[in-house]
């Protein structure tokens, strides 16, 4: 345990030292072949030359939150390690989801191909129009709070709490495990 604590505070420092940051990010889709497209946003985020892939959550199967009449979703949580701001991080999540085919003209909260949202980077809270840090609605999704808790239960969530109480407070029946490809 002691080894362990030891050798994350020894991280800590030299991420610092490189001045780099841990950055949580939901990965989510529910058209096409969901688990294939996390499969392949993974790939995109770990061949970006400006981050580094830490940790990536299993598979979720989970039910649609927006308007009925859409399959479920497949969702993951992956941790990265980068010193991108966040806005620089948004674009480079934007343009995965972007290559992926992803419209931005349905109705909110409907099906899509691929979503990747920020949801925190340790340090960093935003209000911008673009960027919300953390993602408003963390606290609320057993879908984000599931996958995010499997990696990062100790995670300190500013103004809201650590992951591990989060996701204790949430209903999390309909998260199942596992998504098996069409
Ligand atoms: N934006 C602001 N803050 C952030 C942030 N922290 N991360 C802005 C990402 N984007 C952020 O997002 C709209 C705008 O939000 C962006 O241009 C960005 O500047 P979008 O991805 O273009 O559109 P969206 O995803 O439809 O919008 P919205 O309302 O953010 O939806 P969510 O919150 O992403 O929810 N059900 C299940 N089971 N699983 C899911 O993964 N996902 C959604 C989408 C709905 N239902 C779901 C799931
Ligand atoms: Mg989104």
């Amino acid at each position: 345990m002691a080894v362990a604590a030891a050798s994350r505070v020894k991280r800590r420092v030299a991420e610092k030292a490189r001045n780099k940051t841990r950055a949580y990010i939901a990965l989510g889709a529910n058209l096409g072949d969901p688990p294939a497209q996390l499969q392949a946003a993974l790939r995109s985020l770990r061949s970006a030359p400006a981050l580094e892939v830490v940790a990536v959550s299993p598979f979720y199967r989970t039910p649609p939150l927006g308007p009925p009449g859409q399959p479920d979703y497949c969702n993951a949580v992956c941790v990265v390690e980068t010193a991108l701001e966040p806005e620089a991080l948004l674009d480079l999540l934007q343009g995965i989801e972007n290559a992926a085919g992803r419209k931005r003209d349905g109705e909110r909260w409907g099906p899509r191909l691929l979503d990747l949202d920020l949801l925190h980077m340790e340090g960093r809270v935003s209000r911008t129009p673009r960027l919300t840090l953390p993602h408003p609605e963390l606290q609320r999704r057993a879908f984000v709070l599931v996958p995010l808790a499997e990696i990062a239960p100790d995670l300190l969530i500013p103004g809201l709490g650590k992951v591990r109480d989060l996701v204790a407070a949430v209903d999390r029946s309909g998260v199942k495990s596992g998504f098996e490809s069409r």
